[in-house]
């Protein structure tokens, strides 16, 4: 009888998927989404049920050894070399820059290449151990917007629980497209919400054209929108004023901007018919109303100006707090349960102060020798995602600076590294996750050997921290004894094997009501409009209603949104994800690919002060006039060029927490030849 582990999805994605992996009689692993996994349903997303069946489980694909390298940075060249060998001589290394230089000459980075909470948390209590100094990764994705609701709200991580989309009449969907970053969310919890569906996006995406309603903003200019549907609700007469006077700071501040912006004059700004300003005006306002502002919405110059703006929905009309009402960026599911971060990362552990790097300044940072003498990189690939990809590679190329790489595969980051060190994936190794949308614990369970020398992430630290010395026991607390650890944090009744066997833990059996005491972590204790904390970052007060210019001389804003086909760069190496998604391709409009000459598959250049890139057009009216599209997350060393779209982004940060302004990026097309 074949026997089934339940396991879960550890990607940085909304959905968190329940699996079940089988093993079949050739050695290999069937694995598929649980059928009595309620987010799930028996399925997993394209791309991962082919990437889990296929590049994760191809011992060729996979980093089977540990690896020295013995060419030229870079190159790719390395030779495989027994794992306490190169531990040892990482270990040697990081040691002696703290003894000629400083700890914090150590630069770590890992971001979210799994997110279960050992191979993710555990890790940083060896960097923090050692004193290294850190890269701030949420930069490289979602900051901007979790700082501007942490202005507003006092935190952007207590978001609404999907379940209680059952009571509501309205879903407002800002800048995501979970069709393709979540798409079990997308069709099954969309799919099925009782209430109308409005989306707003500047591409005519999959979740967009399923909406009721799809308002097709040109990119930058939401802020102005928020003020022209905050208009047409006061137009309503649905501003609730007993809510404003008792939790809201700062309201009057922005009513004679709100005033000011007519939806008429929103829709010159925005490109949004006055008609659907309106109409969106009508579903939020009948509520109560749920909004979901996804992270592509903030990869903008003002993103920051925009969330706070969008934030003025919920704040005015008192959306929040009950039933089928609530605001939605992200969820701190682990700090739900109860979890302790600090633990897990063992901050307490820090007694030298390390330096913070924006992953925008990444390829800075690296290539100024004065600075850093060695990288730690794991469970991310900057040379893939990170702003100026040539710089980067550059940086890493210095003879002087020792760059280690753990990763399940040898990625553009890896082939710069010295040492390489393999990483074992989910399926072998017993783990926890907590996503980020539905509120669940979910349990990883090792339903396989890792291949050859492969190891988890936090035992390669384990090894690495025997190997230098250290001595603090939190560096070598077992994983069963950490698992216990944080079940018992969570309350959880029932020791691992329960949870092995539930698969999941779901926080209560009722949708969980965030803000239903309507209290707020802001220095008032209630949501702040108007910010003192904001004027004193030296941003504006209150949110405004202003907009990107669009871009001069016939170039476009070129989008690079999350692909369907690929997890960031994760599965950008899947053969058959490869052909599914093969070759690059940038979306154009009809009216721009005119204007330039360009037809369907043609090869265009695509071109700004950083570089060139030759990709292939396909001409459609999803993108605005102006607008172009290119997905993220193609691996460098497999294109013709050698390089991806982050060629084209010159790390340009945006107007709050120093993050990413990647979907603000200008280009110049051309027909090739
Ligand atoms: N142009 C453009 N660029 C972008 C974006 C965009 O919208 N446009 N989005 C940005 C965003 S939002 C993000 S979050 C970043 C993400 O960019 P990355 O962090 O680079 O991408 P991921 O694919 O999440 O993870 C990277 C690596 O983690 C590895 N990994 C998986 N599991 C494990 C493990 O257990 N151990 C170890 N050691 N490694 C593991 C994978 O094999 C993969 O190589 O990209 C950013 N870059
Ligand atoms: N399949 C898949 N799933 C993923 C990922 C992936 O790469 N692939 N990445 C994961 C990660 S790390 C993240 S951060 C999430 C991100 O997932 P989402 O939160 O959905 O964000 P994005 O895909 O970056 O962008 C969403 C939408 O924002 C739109 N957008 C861009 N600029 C603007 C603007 O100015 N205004 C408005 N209103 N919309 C705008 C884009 O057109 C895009 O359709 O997805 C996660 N899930
Ligand atoms: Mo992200």
């Amino acid at each position: 009888m074949e026997v089934s582990v339940k396991t879960t999805c550890p990607r940085d994605c909304y959905d968190s998927c329940g699996i079940l992996v089988t093993a079949k009689s050739d050695g290999t692993l069937r694995v598929a989404g649980d059928p009595e996994h309620p987010v799930a349903r028996g399925a997993l997303c394209a791309k991962c049920g082919v990437a889990y069946n296929g590049v994760f489980q191809d011992p060729e694909a996979r980093l089977t050894t540990a690896l020295r390298r013995s060419g030229p940075k870079g190159s790719g060249q390395f030779e495989p070399v027994g794992l306490a060998e190169a531990i040892n001589s990482v270990a040697d290394r990081l040691a002696s820059v703290i003894e000629t230089r400083t700890p914090a000459d150590i630069l770590a980075m890992s971001y979210s290449g799994t997110m279960s909470l050992l191979a993710s948390g555990v890790p940083s209590r060896f960097v923090n151990a050692t004193g290294a100094s850190e890269v701030d990764d949420g930069t490289i994705c979602n900051r901007s917007g979790v700082s501007a609701w942490e202005l507003m709200f006092g935190t952007a991580q207590y978001g609404f629980d999907p379940r209680t989309a059952r009571d509501s009449s309205c879903i407002l969907v800002w800048g995501a497209n979970p069709a393709h970053s979540g798409p079990h969310a997308y069709r099954h919890w969309l799919g099925e919400a009782p209430g109308k569906v409005v989306v707003v996006d500047p591409v005519r995406t999959r979740t967009a054209a399923d909406a009721d309603l799809h308002l097709q903003p040109r990119p930058g200019t939401d802020a102005a929108l928020a003020f022209g549907i905050l208009n047409a609700l006061d137009d309503m007469s649905a501003f609730n004023e007993s809510f404003i006077a008792a939790h809201v700071v700062g309201a009057d501040e922005v009513r004679a901007a709100i005033e000011a912006m007519r939806p008429a004059k929103a829709s010159a700004m925005t490109g949004v018919p006055e008609a659907d300003i309106r109409e969106a005006a009508r579903c939020y306002a009948a509520g109560p109303a749920l909004l979901w502002c996804g992270q592509g919405l903030q990869r903008q110059a003002r993103g920051g100006n925009i969330m706070r703006a969008v934030g003025l929905l919920p704040a005015l009309t008192g959306n929040l707090g009950k039933p089928g009402a609530g605001i939605y960026y992200l969820n701190d599911v682990a700090t739900r349960f109860g979890i302790d971060a600090d633990w897990l990362e063992g901050t307490k552990l820090r007694r030298v102060e390390g330096r913070t790097v924006g992953a925008l300044d990444l390829a800075t940072a690296l290539a100024d020798p004065q600075g850093f003498g060695a990288f730690l990189v794991w469970n991310t690939n900057p040379v893939a995602s990170a702003a100026n990809s040539r710089a980067l590679k550059a940086a890493l190329s210095r003879d002087d600076l020792f760059v280690v790489a753990i990763d399940l595969f040898l990625t553009d980051t890896a082939r710069y590294a010295d040492i390489v060190l393999p990483a074992a994936s989910f399926l072998e190794f017993d783990d926890i996750t907590a996503g980020y949308f539905n509120l669940a614990l979910g349990v990883q369970s090792m339903a396989a050997e890792p291949p050859g020398d492969a190891l988890p992430n936090q035992e390669i630290f384990r090894r690495l921290a025997s190997a230098m010395g250290l001595e603090e026991p939190a560096l070598f607390e077992p994983d069963d004894a950490v698992i216990a650890a944080l079940l018992d944090q969570a309350g959880f009744p029932g020791g691992f094997d329960a949870l092995r066997e539930a698969g999941e833990w779901r926080f209560g059996d009722e949708p969980h009501i965030a803000f239903a005491d309507l209290a707020f972590d802001t220095p008032s204790g209630h949501i702040e409009v108007a910010s003192a904390q904001a004027e004193s970052m030296g941003l504006s007060r209150v949110p405004v209603a202003d907009i990107d210019s669009p871009p001069a001389d016939g170039r476009l804003r070129l989008l690079s949104p999350a692909s369907q086909w690929r997890l960031n760069d994760s599965y950008a190496n899947d053969p058959r994800l490869m052909r599914r998604a093969s070759p690059a391709e940038i979306t154009l409009h009809p009216a721009d690919a005119d204007r330039l000459g360009i037809e369907s598959g043609q090869m265009v250049s695509i071109k700004n002060a950083q570089g060139e890139l030759r990709l292939t057009a396909i001409v459609s009216d999803v993108v605005l006039p102006g607008t172009a599209m290119s997905y993220k997350g193609r691996w460098p060393q497999l294109e013709p060029g050698g390089d991806n779209l982050n060629l084209l982004y010159d790390g340009t940060k945006n107007d709050l927490g120093e993050s990413s302004a990647v979907h603000g990026i200008e280009v110049a097309v051309a027909p090739v030849g």
